[in-house]
């Protein structure tokens, strides 16, 4: 074996996957539940979809289950979403199943790479392109420049739509806020804040929530609830992947009008 031959390989392999998503149909931020869902059906729709990923591994807060129990719980609703993963799940009581976080996740990810999507791990979203008045693209940055504080340069990638899937953070669209003097498409116009748990409300909360939030900018996931002011809801994950699938619905209408 040859180190150099391997060492090229990486670099070419990875820098031409890099180049290939420069331009894409989608941008998504964040490997959690919401994020891959979404991620999955766009790119099953036949759109180019990459998405960026803080972390060494995806998955987001899917791994843990519950304070640790790896299991997750899904409502009757949400199950049809397992099913089209082929996660198996086992019926608990009426309307509730669980199943395996660790199947899940490794799931969720696998058949998202498969489907088509390019995942880019250990790269931070840490700014927007937004062009008269509409988000059109990511400013990004390795994740270890972050941590370390660097004072280094971030490169972009340009996309028709962004969706932040960043979790209970919801950093897409706080960045855009605090960057730029606009007003979201909430109530207040403003980041209206994640509030205390309550399960049914919230997996309730999160479909309705799961819309644009500025133009070009989609919100998904446990970002939805955050961003528009609803509640957080512990460890049931329906309303995560049934909000991936929206979100992947509502941008596949506007990509189909798309000029
Ligand atoms: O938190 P996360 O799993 O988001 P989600 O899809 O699911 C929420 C649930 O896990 C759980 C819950 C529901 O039961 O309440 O918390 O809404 O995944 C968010 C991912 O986004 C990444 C982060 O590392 C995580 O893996 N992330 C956050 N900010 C950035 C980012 C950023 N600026 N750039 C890149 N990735």
């Amino acid at each position: 074996m040859d180190e150099r031959i391997i060492t090229q390989a990486i670099i070419d392999r990875y820098f031409q996957k890099l180049k290939e998503n420069l331009s894409v149909d989608v941008a998504v931020v964040g490997g959690g539940p919401s994020g891959l869902v979404c991620s999955y059906f766009l790119s099953k729709n036949g759109y180019q979809v990459a998405l960026f990923e803080r972390k060494l591994s995806i998955g987001g807060g899917m791994w843990g289950g519950g304070m640790m129990f790896n299991e997750i719980v899904v409502q009757e609703e949400g199950k049809r979403i397992l099913d089209e993963f082929e996660i198996r799940s086992l019926p608990y009581c009426e309307g509730y199943y669980t199943a395996d976080s660790i199947e899940a996740i490794s799931t969720l990810c696998s058949k998202t790479v498969k489907a088509g999507v390019s995942i880019f791990n250990l790269l931070s979203a840490e700014d927007l392109i937004v062009r008269e008045n509409r988000v059109s693209g990511l400013v990004l940055n390795w994740t270890a420049v972050e941590m370390a504080n660097l004072h280094v340069d971030p490169l972009t990638i340009h996309s028709k739509f962004v969706v932040d899937a960043t979790g209970h953070a919801t950093e897409v669209v706080a960045i855009l806020q605090r960057k730029n003097d606009i007003r979201l498409f909430t109530e207040t116009g403003k980041i209206m804040g994640e509030r205390s748990l309550w399960a049914e409300a919230a997996e309730r909360d999160t479909l309705l929530n799961t819309r644009e939030v500025y133009p070009g900018l989609f919100v998904t996931g446990m970002a939805a609830n955050a961003t528009f002011g609803s509640y957080r809801m512990g460890p049931i994950f329906g309303g995560m992947l049934l909000s991936g699938e929206k979100a992947a619905s509502l941008i596949t209408q506007e990509l189909k009008r798309w000029k």
